[in-house]
């Protein structure tokens, strides 16, 4: 359809920055496909961590080159282009390339996004926190640099308010508090985060309020739940532009690991007693998500919720629970295993099937969120292009190496 562009109809030059990866891809091309100007632009770390790991994505993705070649073949739009290039490291090259462009958005997916990834080792550790909090302070710094009014999107996490630790419902981004004297104010919710790569995302929502407040930049965050699924419609159109999976114990998220488990028939590798509770979203209810922030920038405004923050989550669910969904659907086994991670192991967070973060903001601009309970259909979607690529799975890589700390290690017996 010529001249969609979103919910105002309005054509957009975007940046994505991190548009190889696996979020990053497919909102890439829906973007693209809704008549917006797309400009990826990644460093291509991703690929090169799962060299490092010896682990590589269940579907085969082709090369950057390759894949943005095939859908400008494919589509009629203003062509996908792609720069290789470092957020964290190349910053004048950045800014350079924001003069010269002058996009109107950027959406922020670059970083370092496994949690176990970032708890491996002192050296994973360390490039999380350099790479992410680089990246973003970049991002903004450069905005202000470039003079340009730039709307910017983040992707953030539900994992920034902390699991555990909440009586009630999660709030979108702020909490009203009481002051020391008296006064009533909205604050950023507390933040409570349970790795290192999730502390990076605490710290960027401090850098967004900083530079919302002072510099008056358009910022919304977006606290993403975790994402399941692989194919949209958009990249099931040709093998080649076929969006990445990730199963290995470091990079793979829970649901697209049991499904992936399920195809292969290993039983379901369920932490500890599966009690945590957490937040989920469909790829296609992220792309969705993405196009409604796009159209709705917010106002400058500088006082201390400048920053819009909305919660991209369809609902909670207890991974036992979801386990349960799998293996009634395959068949496949659920087992309790030790949990690499230090989480507490039940949370107040939600009674089964109950929505308790809100996702108003999202709702109110239209989101109708997919739900675990009526999805059978696409997580046999997940299963089948599992199913099709088992010969890529190297079983040796599914269960997870990374360990919270050293009682966590010794508690699975791999202490040095
Ligand atoms: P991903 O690792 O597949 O994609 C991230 C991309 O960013 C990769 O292609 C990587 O090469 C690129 N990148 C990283 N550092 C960069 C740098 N310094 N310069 C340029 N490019 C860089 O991750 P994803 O699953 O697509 O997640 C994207 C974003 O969404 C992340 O910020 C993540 O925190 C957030 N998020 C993801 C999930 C999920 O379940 N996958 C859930 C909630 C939030
Ligand atoms: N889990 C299992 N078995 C597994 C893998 C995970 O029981 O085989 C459990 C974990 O213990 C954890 C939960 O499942 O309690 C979720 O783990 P995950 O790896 O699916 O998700 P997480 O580490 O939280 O990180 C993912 C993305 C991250 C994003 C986050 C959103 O990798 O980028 O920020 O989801 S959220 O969880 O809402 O913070």
């Amino acid at each position: 359809p010529a001249a969609s562009a979103g919910g105002d109809g309005k054509s957009k030059k975007i940046f994505v920055l991190g548009g190889d990866g696996f979020c990053g891809w497919p909102v890439a091309l829906h973007l693209s496909d809704i008549g917006h100007e797309v400009v990826i632009v990644d460093n291509l770390s991703r690929r090169k961590i799962d060299v490092d790991l010896g682990a590589q994505s269940l579907t085969p993705i082709t090369p950057a080159e390759e894949r943005v070649a095939t859908w400008n073949g494919l589509s009629s739009r203003e062509p996908i282009r792609f720069v290789n290039l470092d957020l964290a490291l190349e910053y004048d090259r950045f800014v350079q390339m924001m003069r010269e462009e002058r996009p109107d958005t950027m959406i922020h997916f670059a970083e370092q996004r496994a949690a176990p990834y970032s708890q491996k080792t002192p050296a994973t550790k360390r490039y999380t926190v350099d790479n992410n909090v680089r990246a973003t302070h970049n991002v903004l710094c450069g905005i202000v640099e470039s003079g340009l009014d730039i709307h910017l999107v983040h992707l953030g996490t539900m994992g920034v308010y902390g699991y555990g630790n909440s009586g009630g419902e999660i709030p979108e981004g702020y909490i009203d508090v009481q002051l020391p004297g008296g006064r009533e104010r909205s604050i950023l919710h507390p933040a409570y985060p349970g790795s290192v790569y999730h502390a990076t995302k605490c710290l960027d929502a401090t850098l967004f309020q900083f530079y919302a407040k002072n510099d008056l930049l358009r910022l919304t965050d977006l606290h993403q739940g975790i994402v399941w699924g692989t194919n949209t419609d958009l990249t099931a159109r040709d093998e080649r532009l076929v969006n990445r999976f990730d199963y290995d114990g470091e990079y793979g998220t829970v649901l697209n690991r049991f499904l992936m488990q399920a195809a292969c028939g290993i039983p379901l590798t369920v932490y500890g007693t599966g009690g945590q509770t957490r937040a989920f979203i469909h790829i296609k209810d992220t792309c969705k998500c993405i196009e409604l922030a796009v159209a709705n920038p917010p106002e400058p405004k500088p006082d201390w919720g400048a920053v819009e923050i909305l919660n991209q989550v369809a609902q909670t669910a207890r991974v036992r629970d979801v386990a349960r969904i799998v293996s009634d659907l395959t068949g496949v086994e659920m087992q309790l295993t030790e949990n690499p991670r230090n989480e507490a192991a039940e949370n107040e967070l939600a009674a089964e099937n109950e929505l308790d973060v809100s996702n108003r903001k999202f709702k109110m601009l239209g989101l109708e969120p997919t739900l675990l309970e009526s999805a059978a259909g696409l997580m046999t979607e997940v299963t089948e292009v599992a199913n099709k690529y088992q010969h890529r799975v190297d079983r040796s890589k599914v269960v997870s190496k990374a360990y919270w700390n050293k009682e966590r290690a010794a508690a699975a017996g791999a202490a040095d």
